[in-house]
Order: structure tokens, then C-alpha cells, then sequence
């Protein structure tokens, strides 16, 4: 009948219109690097976002809903001021097997622009951002840490491998104004770690607004390294931020669900730094501090670094780079060689100057770069888990499953080593990276999609980038014991519950 298979028509034309509403209204961001692909223009699709969230530009398209854009990042027009580099934490007390450390989470103020308003921050022992806590490998370090928010926190020490009651998870959150001491052994290979907030549905805000510090595991042995803090040897803490007109910073105008992106790039918590080099060989400690964005660093120069390590520790061989790639999370160390460079260079993200490096007189350096091939790559062999990062925006899990904290995912022995198989499962609109961290291991990647890992690759890791479409397998021993997240590091998927609880008995 005719009039049947109109309805028929209009039901499906209907339901074909819902899922369209559906699919817009959840998803949380435009991919623009899928979009680009798929259509090749996105002046369409900054257009219309503008006209959709009714912004302004200057404040940018990620609106409180996240139908928003990655932020593309801008050069600032900003006077240089010179880097800032995170103090050494003096320890309270030293005794020949510990070291004491007070370190408090407070609020504070900071002014980000010249002629800007100043703006609330958060930051350890300070206004934003944390000193730098030397956790010599062999030692006990004992930490107080003290909440002096306004809300819960916890003290997450990211890369560390210690038991799970001390490793500052959701779990151990700490409220408004009470404090916690937390006993932390040292033994793993000198590596550049950093702390962070962990609360439940806080942890996003709470690191955009300035919380986060830097953790060196370091070594009595003569690594032959640039070793001089400050000097030879420096932090570069790099974070993506958007800033009002009046360049204060407004979580809950700016959030995205699916990660919240800026167009200014903080370095040490400064905008446009300048770093005076002093010796031929510097040593950068690059750490991806900010809620969502991935990073490509390369020279002004177009010259190559030298990579010595990632999250957890020397790489089994430096491998020399024009670009070095970071997702949320993790950590390179770097060799810029400075010997026949007369004019200055600076670092650029995505393209895009932050830090210039001002080449003066220069040390000779005599740098002896150390190779750690006690740890090679393990070779592909068969999975014991297979875990699968899916979607984006409010609608993301892992394994089909949203963090529930009632619920052991995965039950695992003290002593057991498993190879996991980590799968990005694409979406409609193409998916997105998601950086996969695990809590209280460091572990190896064994493949990439069946092929070995690239050399940067090859060195202790506890936080690897998974992009949409692709299989990486790893390779962990647990070797701590109680309920460890594992998680993606976009924090506001983490916070969207793109997390998961490994639990690890004796
Ligand atoms: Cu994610």
C-alpha cells in the first residue's frame, strides 16, 4: 500500500535526523585533523563553529558544551621574559637513608600578560606550578603533603613505581585543609617524573589552573650527562592555555569535554621565555603538562635533538630528531648542540616559537651520552590482555566499560609480567589519540601495529600514545601491590571516565 511505505519514508528520514541531533550534541569535538581529511577545508567548519557557539575569536571555539575546536596555537606578541625554572625543594631533613619534603597544594595568583589582569592559580609550595623534588634512587623520601584548597585533592606521583596506597590516585584523596605523609622507596632509573593532582572529578580543573610539579629520580653514578640544574640541565614544563581578554584563565568558560585545548604555550608557567645557554650541550627535560594538547617540538634552526630518554629513563641508544612528539603526559629528554650555532634558536610546538635559546660565549662540553641496553626492547609474543580505548567527548570507555570505582578490572599477581594489547578502536568521525597511562608500573612497548617500536620508543615507559586505528602491544611486570588506575591522560577524558582499576595482590 502506498500510504504504508510513506510513513515508512518519513519514520526513517526522522530517525535519520535524531541520530544526526544525537551524534552533534555528543560528540565533543571536531576533529579538525580527520575533518581536514575527510573534506579537505576547514574554513567551513571554523565558520560555522563561530557562528554555532556565537564566539567572538578571541576567546576561542571551545565553549562549556565542547563542541569546540583544538585551539590552533598563536605566537604571542608578549615582551620575552626569561625562563623561569621550578626550585629545587629543600628537603625538611636529610638522613643517610631518607629525605623529608614538605610540599602543600595552595591557591595563589598569578599575571600571565603585561598589561593583563592577574588571575587565580593553583600551585605547590607557591603560586603555580611546584618546585622540583630530587628522589635520590636507593633513598626512602617521606613527603607531607598538605591540601590547602578549597576542595579535595591528592598528590599523584606520575611514573613512580610505589605501592598503590601511596600513589595518590582518586583513591587517596586528601580533603579542604587536612594533610597526609606519604613513604615513597626509590628504585627505579633515573628519570624525569612529575606530580599532579588525582581527585575525582577535579583532576582536569585543578591541573589547568597550575597544579603540577617535577620529580627527578636521580643516581649517585657519574651519568656523564649535563647534570647542572638550571644551567646545563634545565625543565621545560610546556602547557597549552586560553586566556580571557583580560588574560585570566576560566576553566568553566574554556572546558572542553573532549580536552581542553589554549592557544598560548606556557613554558615553566611563562609566556615568550628566553634562556640564556651558557654551554655547548644543553639538556632539556621535556614534559607534556597540559590537559589534551599533543605536541611536535622541533628547532627555528631545523636542526636535529638528540633524544637520551623518555617517560621512565635513558633510551637504549640517543637517537637524533627534527621532531620530537609528546602526548599529554609524557616526557623526552633532550640534547640541543649548541657548538656551531652562533644565533639564536628557539624551541617552537606545532610550529610555533615559545622558548628562544640566546647563544653566547659557550663551556666546552664533554658530554658522554650512557646507553641503558640492560632493559632491550621484548619481542613480540602472544597478549594476555586485550584492552580497547573507544570514543570521545562524554562518550568514551575503555573495554566498553566507564570508570566505576566499585570495580576491579583487572586482577593481576605480585611478580607477574603480562603483555597487554592497547587497541584505539575508530569512531565515526575518525577517533582521536588517546595517550594510555598506567599507574605503579614502567613499562616497554613491544609493537606498533605488529612492527617494533621506533627508536625513541625503546626505553621505560608509563605513558604511550595510541592512535585512532592502531594496536600497541606492551610489556609490564607488577611489581607493587593494591588498586592502580590506568587510564587516558586527556584528563577530561579520564574525568569522563575513560579509566580503568588494575588491582594487584600478593
Ligand atoms: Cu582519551
Amino acid at each position: 500500500m502506498k500510504s504504508k511505505g510513506i510513513w515508512f519514508l518519513l519514520t526513517g528520514i526522522l530517525i535519520g535526523i535524531i541520530l544526526v541531533l544525537l551524534f552533534v550534541l555528543f560528540n565533543g569535538r571536531w576533529n579538525m585533523n580527520n575533518m581536514n581529511h575527510m573534506w579537505g577545508d576547514n574554513s567551513t567548519f571554523e565558520q560555522m563553529d563561530d557562528n554555532m557557539m556565537g564566539n567572538d575569536g578571541m576567546t576561542g571555539n571551545g565553549g562549556p558544551m565542547g563542541h569546540g575546536t583544538t585551539q590552533a596555537i598563536e605566537a604571542s606578541d608578549e615582551p620575552e621574559q626569561s625562563l623561569p625554572i621550578p626550585s629545587p625543594l629543600k628537603p625538611d631533613r636529610v638522613t643517610d637513608s631518607t629525605v623529608y619534603y614538605t610540599v602543600v597544594a595552595d591557591e595563589g595568583t598569578s599575571r600571565f600578560f603585561q598589561n593583563g589582569k592577574s588571575t587565580e592559580t593553583l600551585g605547590y609550595n607557591g603560586n603555580l606550578l611546584g618546585p622540583m623534588l630530587e628522589l635520590p634512587k636507593g633513598k626512602t623520601v617521606v613527603i607531607d603533603t598538605i591540601n590547602r584548597l578549597d576542595e579535595p585533592t591528592t598528590f599523584h606521583w606520575h611514573g613512580l613505581v610505589i605501592p598503590a596506597e601511596m600513589d595518590g590516585g582518586p583513591h587517596q584523596a586528601i580533603a579542604a585543609g587536612d594533610r597526609a605523609q606519604v613513604r615513597l622507596d626509590i628504585d627505579q632509573e633515573p628519570s624525569t617524573l612529575w606530580f599532579h593532582p588525582h581527585p575525582m572529578g577535579a583532576t582536569a580543573e585543578q591541573v589547568y589552573k597550575g597544579l603540577a610539579g617535577l620529580l627527578y629520580v636521580t643516581d649517585d653514578a657519574q651519568s656523564g650527562l649535563p647534570n647542572d640544574y638550571g644551567v646545563d640541565d634545565i625543565p621545560l614544563i610546556v602547557q597549552d592555555r586560553l586566556f580571557t581578554k583580560d588574560g585570566e584563565l576560566d576553566y568553566d568558560a574554556h572546558m572542553n569535554v573532549d580536552g581542553t585545548t589554549g592557544d598560548t604555550i606556557l613554558a615553566n608557567g611563562a609566556i615568550n621565555t628566553t634562556f640564556d645557554v651558557q654551554t655547548e650541550t644543553l639538556r632539556v627535560r621535556l614534559v607534556n603538562g597540559s590537559n589534551a594538547r599533543d605536541f611536535d617540538f622541533t628547532l627555528s634552526n631545523g636542526e636535529n635533538m638528540t633524544q637520551i630518554a623518555a617517560d621512565g629513563g635513558l633510551l637504549e641508544q640517543p637517537v637524533s630528531l627534527k621532531t620530537i612528539s609528546l602526548t599529554p603526559g609524557e616526557r623526552a629528554e633532550v640534547l640541543i648542540d649548541f657548538s656551531e650555532i652562533e644565533d639564536d634558536v628557539a624551541l617552537e610546538a606545532d610550529g610555533v616559537s615559545f622558548t628562544t635559546f640566546r647563544v653566547g660565549e659557550l663551556d666546552k662540553a664533554s658530554i658522554d651520552i650512557p646507553t641503558s641496553k640492560k632493559t632491550p626492547t621484548p619481542v613480540n609474543t602472544k597478549t594476555d590482555r586485550q584492552l580497547t580505548l573507544f570514543g570521545m567527548g562524554n562518550m568514551v570507555s575503555i573495554n566498553g566499560d566507564t570508570y566505576d570505582p566499585d570495580r576491579i578490572d583487572i586482577k593481576v599477581k605480585q611478580g607477574d609480567t603480562e603483555i597487554w594489547e592497547i587497541e584505539n578502536k575508530p569512531d565515526m568521525m575518525g577517533g582521536m589519540t588517546h595517550p594510555f597511562h598506567i599507574h605503579g608500573v614502567q613499562f616497554r612497548i613491544i609493537s606498533r601495529d605488529g612492527n617494533p617500536p621506533a627508536d625513541y620508543e625503546k626505553g621505560w615507559k608509563d605513558t604511550v600514545a595510541v592512535a585512532p586505528d592502531e594496536r600497541v602491544k606492551i610489556e609490564l611486570t607488577f611489581t607493587e601491590t593494591g588498586t592502580f588506575m590506568y587510564h587516558c591522560h586527556i584528563l577530561e577524558h579520564e574525568e569522563n571516565g575513560m579509566m580503568g582499576q588494575l588491582n594487584v595482590t600478593e
